[in-house]
């Protein structure tokens, strides 16, 4: 691909590059999760954690970053520890920032639209983060969309996630991705899960019970040029969720505070997160390395069973 335009500024790890080429699965891991959704130490060790989960279940992992201005696709141990002891010191990258970090030579964490980017480059479909950005609460003031939403109705990756986290406002997240013609897919459950607890209590448009049944609603609608991703939501499982109205009230404490602290655009996400693991004593934080473990089990077996549909 050296050469190609558009590959130019793409540098994939060669075990990883190997597995693309030979059409084994493989899932994608976002970076800002590590700088700027965890605080460090932990962020590194769960993303190492992550790592071997997807090892584990026969899929190969590759964490995306932007370092000194290279797209990389597959980070060594020291390149996420590199990100993790950035924490938020890494430009927080979403489409808007490619072009900059790349031509600055800097090193940047890739959001879930980031990474969704550059999975597609690369050409890995499967992708497992904690949380994706949507529809902030007070849209009507803010116009705060994540950039995620326009990415999942371009770009053609499978995003596993927890669930629409309710610091989000959950029911214009889901109009918006209908609206962009995102399917939305509950596994093992009619109701959306909703991050830290196993369900929203909005009901799921489509429900799946294997990982072989999104893999042929994704390969359906990629063969009929259906283009962008699809959301498949598993919730926490049970033993590591949080009290639901006990989270409801967190979150509208954080939403608070961070109103009063006049805290806008790409930091809002990160900020309600600190926020919560603070005011939670950091139980969020264990839910949220476990939800993302989970999610990465999850996916691996999605990479599997998509992989084992082409060679068909
Ligand atoms: N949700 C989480 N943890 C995260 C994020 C979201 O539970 O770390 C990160 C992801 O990288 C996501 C980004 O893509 O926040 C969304 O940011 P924004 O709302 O600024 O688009
Ligand atoms: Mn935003």
């Amino acid at each position: 691909m050296p050469g190609n335009t558009l590959h130019q500024y793409l540098e994939i790890a060669p075990e990883v590059a190997a597995a693309i080429a030979a059409g084994d699965p493989v899932v994608a891991l976002e970076s800002t999760i590590i700088s700027h959704g965890m605080p460090y130490p932990k962020n590194v060790q769960t993303a190492a954690a992550v790592e071997a989960a997807v090892r584990q279940c026969g899929a190969l992992p590759a964490t995306i970053a932007v370092l000194d201005g290279r797209l990389k696709v597959g980070l060594s141990a020291d390149e996420i520890q590199t990100i993790g002891e950035l924490g938020r010191g890494a430009v927080k990258c979403s489409r808007r920032d490619l072009p900059f970090v790349v031509a600055g030579n800097k090193t940047g964490a890739t959001t879930v639209a980031a990474t969704m980017i550059i999975a597609a480059m690369a050409g890995i479909r499967v992708f497992a983060t904690g949380g994706i950005g949507g529809v902030h609460r007070g849209v009507e003031e803010t116009m705060d969309v994540s950039a995620d939403l326009e990415e999942l109705a371009r770009t053609n990756v499978a995003v596993v996630c927890a669930g629409i986290k309710s610091v989000l406002d959950i029911g214009r997240t889901l109009e918006y991705l209908e609206t962009k013609g995102v399917p939305v897919i509950a596994y093992g459950t009619d109701s959306l899960p909703a991050f830290y607890v196993p369900s929203s209590g909005f009901r799921a448009e489509y429900r799946a019970d294997s990982p072989a049944e999104v893999a042929t609603a994704m390969k359906i609608k990629w063969d009929m040029g259906l283009d962008g991703g699809l959301v498949i939501t598993v919730p926490i499982p049970d033993e590591h969720a949080l009290n639901k109205d006990e989270i409801d009230t967190v979150i509208d404490d954080a939403g608070a505070e961070m109103h009063r602290q006049g805290i806008t655009g790409k930091d809002t996400t990160p900020f309600l997160l600190a926020s919560i693991a603070e005011r939670t004593g950091g139980r969020s934080l264990e839910a949220n390395i476990q939800l993302v473990i989970n999610n990465a089990r999850f996916a691996s077996a999605l990479a599997v069973a998509f992989s084992d549909l082409k060679r068909i």
